[in-house]
């Protein structure tokens, strides 16, 4: 593939255009994010059974170089060390997952072992002074559950609500934030209908399916742990993104952005916060069955009221009915996730701008952050009283490691200083913006890409598992001391 030549990031934001710090609330918080399967290891160790990404690794294909999470960090026998480079990096938050497979294996009754892992690694966060910012479900299901129809079964989800009151036994006396699911438009439509994440379904219908199931799985979840403990901070994580027609003159592509801004966003937030699906996204999920998926009362139970919202940021889109005449388009890349994983998107098509790329081949797009905290806060998240954070927000690049052991990461620099200022426009804009999580704290097991894709502020060496804090960390940690971006 001819590779295309990066432009610098050159956005609008008054970050990289002012020579003055601009400062952070007080209040704000810094974070970084990882997740269980991606960073934990130790897959077969005290008690811990298969879940859908074991099982989804071994299908010849799925995951590329047939990569595992197996060791993958071996955080789960290196977290003191790591809670100890989070504390030196200065971060005041940790947001990670709890493996499912692991307090339950095989979704059957509580492992000892298991939920320990986590008792310990909250006490050891809380000892460094960092506050634990815990999420339930980072994609990976019991393979067990998934046997027995995974999401597209509508028992996962009180399953899923049992096994958040077990962990909640445990940890609810030192953990104050919980976050039911994260990035249901992944675990749904990207893992049930595109097949690209486990358990690599392809059917809309399942799709659909599951993504009621996890809605009605965060509901249920939502009113158990409020009923346990009123003064817990309560949430979810959504994947969210810009979507705007190429040419907003033309009928085609302002249909195109509306059925992405549809199927990805909104037939998420409506329900949550406004207890009903959008009526174009049942018409054009209609062939698909979503309404046989919806009991009386679900959407009651889905739109709980919520404390905080989670915005995972990566990039937005340019969108069409029409293949792209850009002339970049020639060398664009081709291997992106295809749109097969929207159930009713076909014949869209994304329109490269000719922004610089990530590693990832998504393209920089700081600006679309500040877009989005002003759309969700005013739309949603304001009216609701709910708080918004940026939960997940970071950049793969090939780094390569210097002479000297260090790693100069100037791009992810610029990439996160481009996106904590996109941060402050929205304040500046009036959005209670309340924090920033940077994914992610070190290099990990990228899904189906494997160890390929390399997201973190820290790079892991995955023959020795040294850390070395790149060029990045060290920047992001000092814009933490100084809570300002200069
Ligand atoms: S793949 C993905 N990511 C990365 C992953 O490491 C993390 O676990 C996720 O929370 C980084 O952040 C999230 N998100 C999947 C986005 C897929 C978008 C595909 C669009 C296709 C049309």
């Amino acid at each position: 593939m001819t590779m295309l030549q990066q432009p610098p990031i050159v956005t609008e934001n008054k970050a990289m255009t002012t020579t003055d710090a601009r400062s952070f609330p007080p209040e704000f918080l810094f974070g970084a994010a990882t997740a269980a399967y991606q960073i934990e290891g130790a897959a077969h160790e005290d008690g811990r059974t298969d879940s859908i990404w074991d099982a989804f690794s071994r299908v010849p294909g799925a995951v590329l170089g047939a990569e595992n999470g197996d060791v993958a960090c071996d955080h789960y026998h290196r977290y003191r060390d790591d809670v100890a480079m989070m504390k030196d990096l200065g971060l005041q938050t940790y947001r990670f997952s709890t493996s499912w497979s692991r307090v339950q294996p095989d979704g059957g009754p509580v492992n000892p072992k298991g939920i320990d892992f986590y008792s310990r690694l909250v006490d050891e966060l809380l000892g460094a002074g960092i506050k634990p910012w815990l999420t339930l479900y980072h994609w990976d299901l019991p393979q067990a559950l998934e046997e027995k129809g995974g999401w597209a079964n509508r028992d996962t989800a009180a399953l899923f609500r049992d096994y958040a009151l077990n962990v909640h036994d445990a940890l609810g006396d030192r953990v104050g934030v919980w976050t039911t699911l994260n990035e249901p438009w992944c675990s749904s439509f990207l893992s049930y209908t595109g097949g690209v994440h486990a358990p690599g379904r392809q059917s809309p219908r399942d799709g659909v399916a599951a993504a009621h199931h996890l809605l009605l799985g965060h509901g249920l979840t939502i009113e158990a742990l409020r009923d346990r403990d009123p003064k817990l901070e309560l949430g979810i994580t959504l994947n969210l993104t810009v979507a705007k027609p190429a040419d907003p003159t033309r009928a085609g592509d302002v249909d195109a952005a509306r059925r992405i801004d549809g199927q990805f966003n909104r037939v998420f937030l409506d329900p949550i916060f406004r207890g009903s699906y959008p009526e174009d996204v049942l018409q054009d999920v209609a062939q698909f069955g979503l309404t046989d998926f919806i009991q009386a009362g679900d959407l009651a139970q889905i739109s709980q009221p919520i404390d905080t919202l989670g915005v995972n940021y990566y990039h937005g889109e340019l969108v069409s009915d029409r293949p792209a005449e850009h002339p970049l388009l020639a060398q664009a890349p081709t291997s992106r996730p295809t749109r097969s994983a929207f159930p009713a998107a076909d014949g869209v098509f994304n329109h490269p701008q000719g922004l610089p790329l990530t590693a990832m081949e998504w393209e920089v797009q700081p600006d679309g952050l500040r877009e989005l905290l002003v759309h969700v806060n005013t739309e949603y998240a304001a009216p609701a009283g709910t708080s918004l954070y940026v939960t997940e927000n970071g950049a793969a690049f090939d780094d390569v490691v210097a002479a000297d052991g260090s790693v100069p990461d100037p791009r992810r620099t610029e990439f996160l200083k481009a996106h904590l200022g996109a941060v402050l426009d929205a304040i500046d804009e009036g959005v209670g913006v309340k924090g920033y999580f940077y994914w992610s704290l070190m290099d990990n097991y990228e899904w189906a890409w494997g160890y390929d894709k390399r997201f973190g502020i820290v790079r892991v060496d995955y023959e020795t598992q040294k850390r070395t804090v790149k060029d990045s960390g060290l920047a992001y940690a000092e814009i933490i001391r100084d809570r300002a971006l200069s």
